[in-house]
C-alpha cells in the first residue's frame, strides 16, 4: 500500500552486485508468507537487517545510504523445500563495530526474525571477512597451547560431567571429581545448571573440586582439570568466581552460552590475561538452532564463538543422545579446527572462510556417549576433541574410577591400534573386546552399555 517501503526497488535487491572481499555475507533461508514474492521478502531481510524501516525516511539522504544498505544479490530455491529460498546478502564492514558479536548479532538476527511478511527465517551461514576476523581476539588459549599446558598429545582428551546434575553436596561432588580423574580422565566438568544453589554454594564446589584435582594429580602424575562453572548473574559475580578459581590453581573455567555475547567476550579476555582455558557449554542453543526453517544454525554460533575467544565448545556427537547428523556436525568441527574452511555444501559450509591465524577452538563431544562407541567417535570426530562421558563414567557398575578407566583404556587401545595401521572403524568392536580381556572395567562397560544407541 502507498507509503510502505518496496525493498526490491529501493536498492536492497542488487542481482549484479559483486560482494567485496571486506563485506560480511550472510546466507538466510527465507520462507515468505503465502503470496509474498521471494525476491521482495529477501530484499526486505536485507533492509530490515541493515538500514531500512517500513517507510522511506528523509534522513537517508544525509548518509552514504548506497554504502550502508545491505544488498541481497542472489535468491535460490532451497532444494526439496518448496516455499523456501536461500537469500545471499552482503553488508559493508562499516556497518559493524569492530570486535563485537553483540553488535553484529543485533543487526543480523535483530528485528528481522519477527518481520510479518516472513513465515520463517533461518540464518544458515556467514562469511566473515579477514579484515573483520582480525578485530577479534579469538580463542584465548587454543588447541596447541592447551595441549602443551596439559602435556597431553596424540589423542582426544577425556572428560566427564558430574552427575546427578543437581543435588550433591560439595564434599560428595568432590569425591566424584577425584574418582573420575584418578581413574584416568583428564577433565571433569560442572553441569550447565550448577551454579550456587542451596545444596552447594559455589565456593564449596570450587574448594572440594580443587582439592580433588590436586589429589588426583599427585596420585597419577598427570595434569588434571575440572571446569569450574563461573556462570553468574552479573559480571561482578562471574569475575569473583573466576578469580577464586585462579587463586585455587585451576587451569580451566567454564561458562554457559546463556550468559550472552558481551559477557562471553569479556570472559575470553579475562581468560587470556590470566592464562586460563575457557570452556563454553552451549546451554540453550537448541531453542533456536534445531528447526530447519527458523532460527540460527549452530555453525553460525560456532563461528561467532571462535571470534569471541572461547577455547572449548560443545559441538555434538552424532552417536549420542542429542540431535545432530554426521555431515553438518563435521561442518561445525571444521569451523573450530581448520585455519581455512573451503566452501563445502555437503558439510553445510556455504562460504570460504579464512580464520586469519585466530587460534583453533577445541570441540567437545558430549551427551549420551559411552566407551563402546570409542571407535565411532574417533572416526567421526578425529583427535583434537574432548570426549565427555557423564553417565558413561558415573553410571559404571563398578564405580566412578572404574568408569573412567574403561574410557581411558578404550581410547588408548583404539589409538594404539590406529597407530599400528589398523582400520579402527571396521575392527573397532574387536579392538575393544581384546582390550577388555585384560581390563575388567572395560569389559563391564561394554556389557552394560552394548545395546545403548540413540540412532
Ligand atoms: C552430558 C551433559 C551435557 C550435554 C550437552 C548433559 O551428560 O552434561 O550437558 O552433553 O550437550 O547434561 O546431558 P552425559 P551438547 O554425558 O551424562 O550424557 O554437548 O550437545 O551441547
Ligand atoms: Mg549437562
Amino acid at each position: 500500500s502507498a507509503g510502505v517501503m518496496e525493498y526490491r526497488t529501493m536498492g536492497y535487491w542488487q542481482p549484479d552486485y559483486e560482494p567485496k572481499d571486506t563485506d560480511v555475507i550472510a546466507c538466510f533461508r527465507v520462507t515468505p508468507q503465502e503470496g509474498v514474492d521471494p525476491v521482495e521478502a529477501s530484499a526486505a531481510v536485507a533492509g530490515e537487517s541493515s538500514t531500512a524501516t517500513w517507510t522511506v525516511v528523509w534522513t537517508d539522504r544525509l548518509t552514504a545510504c548506497e554504502k550502508y544498505r545491505a544488498k541481497c544479490y542472489r535468491v535460490d530455491p532451497v532444494p526439496n523445500a518448496p516455499g523456501s529460498w536461500f537469500a545471499f546478502i552482503a553488508y559493508d564492514l562499516d556497518l559493524f563495530e569492530p570486535g563485537s558479536i553483540a553488535n553484529l548479532s543485533a543487526s543480523i538476527i535483530g528485528n528481522v526474525f519477527g518481520f510479518k511478511p516472513l513465515k520463517a527465517l533461518r540464518l544458515e551461514d556467514m562469511r566473515l571477512p579477514v579484515a573483520y576476523v582480525k578485530t577479534f581476539q579469538g580463542p584465548a588459549t587454543g588447541i596447541v597451547v592447551e595441549r602443551e599446558r596439559l602435556d597431553k598429545f596424540g589423542r582426544p582428551l577425556l572428560g566427564a560431567t558430574v552427575k546427578p546434575k543437581l543435588g550433591l553436596s560439595g564434599r560428595n561432588y568432590g569425591r566424584v571429581v577425584y574418582e573420575a580423574l584418578k581413574g584416568g580422565l583428564d577433565f571433569t566438568k560442572d553441569d550447565e545448571n550448577i551454579n550456587s544453589q542451596p545444596f552447594m554454594h559455589w565456593r564449596e564446589r570450587f574448594l572440594y573440586c580443587m582439592e580433588a584435582v590436586n589429589l588426583a594429580q599427585a596420585a597419577t602424575g598427570e595434569i588434571k582439570g575440572t571446569y569450574l562453572n563461573v556462570t553468574a548473574a552479573t559480571m561482578e559475580d562471574m569475575y569473583e568466581r573466576a578469580e577464586f578459581a585462579k587463586e585455587l590453581g585451576s587451569c580451566i573455567i567454564m561458562i554457559d552460552l546463556v550468559i550472552g555475547y558481551t559477557a562471553i567476550q569479556s570472559m575470553a579476555k579475562w581468560a587470556r590475561r590470566n592464562d586460563m582455558i575457557l570452556h563454553l557449554h552451549r546451554a540453550g542453543h537448541s531453542t533456536y538452532t534445531r528447526q530447519k526453517n527458523h532460527g540460527v544454525s549452530f555453525r553460525v554460533i560456532a563461528k561467532w564463538m571462535r571470534l569471541a575467544g572461547v577455547d572449548h565448545i560443545h559441538a555434538g556427537t552424532v552417536v549420542g543422545k542429542l540431535e545432530g547428523d554426521p555431515m553438518t556436525t563435521r561442518g561445525y568441527y571444521d569451523i573450530c579446527r581448520e585455519d581455512h574452511n573451503p566452501q563445502q555444501l555437503e558439510h553445510g559450509l556455504f562460504f570460504d572462510q579464512s580464520w586469519a591465524s585466530l587460534n583453533k577452538l577445541m570441540p567437545v563431544a558430549s551427551g549420551g556417549i559411552h566407551a563402546g562407541q570409542m571407535h565411532q567417535l574417533l572416526d567421526l570426530l578425529g583427535e583434537d576433541v574432548v570426549l565427555q562421558f557423564g553417565g558413561g563414567t558415573i553410571g559404571h557398575p563398578m564405580g566412578i574410577a572404574a568408569g573412567a578407566t574403561a574410557n581411558r583404556v578404550a581410547l588408548e587401545a583404539m589409538i594404539f591400534a590406529r597407530n599400528a595401521g589398523r582400520d579402527t572403524l571396521a575392527e573397532g568392536q574387536e579392538i575393544l573386546e581384546d582390550a577388555a580381556k585384560t581390563c575388567l572395567p572395560l569389559k563391564q562397560a561394554l556389557d552394560t552399555w552394548k545395546d545403548v544407541s540413540f540412532n
